[in-house]
């Protein structure tokens, strides 16, 4: 992998995104009569061609409600939407399908996983921990958790570069932690945190962990059973897939533990007014009808990028990264905020003193999309003492061509702030 990174031609690379590209119909468009360049993968990826026409050929073919029917199309359904389960299940190396869940997405996951399974372990004073680097996803159900329940959320703090200050670690994981929920890659500063050895120094003390995964999942090969997380959770329009679809990867003794998340249909053996038997996994934890050509068009999506290979296109995007350092580097007046020495597809920085919502709207102007704001991380940016970054973030039809002309974007916003 080390090898790759300083290579500038891209012929040497087995990801060719110019052809990749193609494959986008999004990328047909011109924007403000430029050239579309998109680089706010971190929000959402854009979506392939064999994704979208997945999605049409349920609609046209297959539509109709899945576990329900004995009709054709209910099985045809029912099918696809089950074959799904098992394409996730092998894209994280899952032990079993029922340890798959389908919901919304990231944060549905979280939600889930504190309303079950929090909600049923914690009492006043146990603690949960979690790190500096998170989105609110991964904070606010457990602020509510913990007002629910009088436990107590800690944090593992970050240093300047926006790594996690492992020395904290031991102090923190107290025999009151009940749960250590972590970010895999930051989202505001690309962060990769040493999530192996974050999850093997909590399960030294018997405490399970939730790996926030939304930004690494598209991006890293994840073998949920090498990692031995306890929950993982992911998004599929971050993942060149359907907006509404989203997994929570779950052990299967934890998810046969917890109490279920929602009532309803699907998710119950029998019901009558006195009790009510739950369904098996998974189904226990998917009350009422599913987002099914999400889940099929998630999985189109899996199969696209497992085609390319995951190792692949963790190597281009590590390639890209450095590029686009390197390149906003020579900028006078360019910060990049997050210096980690391990870093994802994603750079924040800032410009002079030009509010970062300015950079987004020039650069929008010049067909280039990133995102400004906060990116649903205040107490990054709390940290940081600075309300907002621009940020830029990488998938696989970027190219170096794409960083040059942010680059000459860049300039023209010094010009016409000067
Ligand atoms: N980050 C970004 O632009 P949902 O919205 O549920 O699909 O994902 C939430 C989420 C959770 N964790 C991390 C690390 C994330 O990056 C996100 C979504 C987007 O950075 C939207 S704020």
């Amino acid at each position: 992998m080390q090898q790759l990174e300083n290579r500038d031609n891209e012929s040497e690379y087995s990801l060719t995104p110019h052809v990749i590209r193609n494959d986008f119909p999004v990328f047909r468009q011109r924007i403000h009569g430029k050239p579309f360049i998109y680089l706010d993968n971190a929000a959402s990826t854009q979506n392939p061609t064999s994704v979208i026409e997945r999605v049409k050929k349920y609609y046209e073919e297959e539509h109709s409600n899945v576990h329900r029917g004995v009709h054709t199309l209910s099985q045809r359904a029912t099918e696809s939407f089950e074959k799904s389960r098992e394409v996730v299940r092998s894209f994280l190396n899952a032990k079993s399908t029922k340890e798959i869940i389908f919901v919304r997405g990231t944060t549905e996951a979280i939600n889930l996983v504190a309303k079950t399974y929090g909600k049923q372990i914690l009492s006043a004073g146990d603690e949960i921990l979690i790190s500096g680097l998170e989105h609110h996803s991964n904070i606010v159900p457990w602020q509510i958790l913990c007002n629910e329940t009088g436990a107590r959320l800690k944090v593992i703090p970050i240093n300047k570069k926006g790594e996690l200050i492992l020395d904290e670690l031991p102090k923190l994981l107290t025999n009151r932690t009940r749960l250590l929920a972590v970010v895999h890659i930051s989202n505001a500063l690309g962060t990769i945190n040493p999530i192996e050895y974050l999850i093997k120094e909590a399960h030294k003390k018997g405490i399970p962990v939730l790996v926030d995964g939304a930004q690494s999942a598209p991006h890293i090969p994840i073998d949920v059973q090498k990692l031995d997380c306890d929950f993982f959770a992911f998004s599929g329009h971050k993942l060149y897939g359907p907006t509404g679809i989203g997994i929570l990867y779950a052990k299967e003794h934890l998810l046969e533990s917890m109490p279920p998340f929602q009532g309803g249909g699907d998710m119950i053996k029998s019901v009558t007014f006195e009790k009510t038997i739950y369904n098996d996994l998974p189904f226990k934890f998917e009350a009422g009808t599913p987002n099914v050509s999400g889940a099929i068009g998630l999985a189109e999506a899996i199969n696209y990028i497992t085609r390319i290979g995951m190792d692949t296109i963790a190597v281009f995007e590590k390639t890209l990264v450095h590029y686009a350092t390197k390149r906003l580097l020579e900028c006078n007046d360019v910060r990049i905020i997050g210096e980690s020495k391990e870093k994802g597809g994603v750079i924040s920085f800032l410009v002079g003193d030009v509010h970062p919502h300015d950079i987004g709207t020039i650069l929008d102007e010049e067909g280039i999309a990133v995102r400004t704001g906060h990116h649903c991380a205040q107490p990054v940016m709390q940290f940081f003492g600075i309300p907002a970054t621009a940020r830029v973030s990488f998938g696989i039809y970027n190219t170096k061509e794409d960083v040059d002309h942010l680059i000459e974007g860049l300039k023209k916003i010094k010009k016409v702030f000067n």
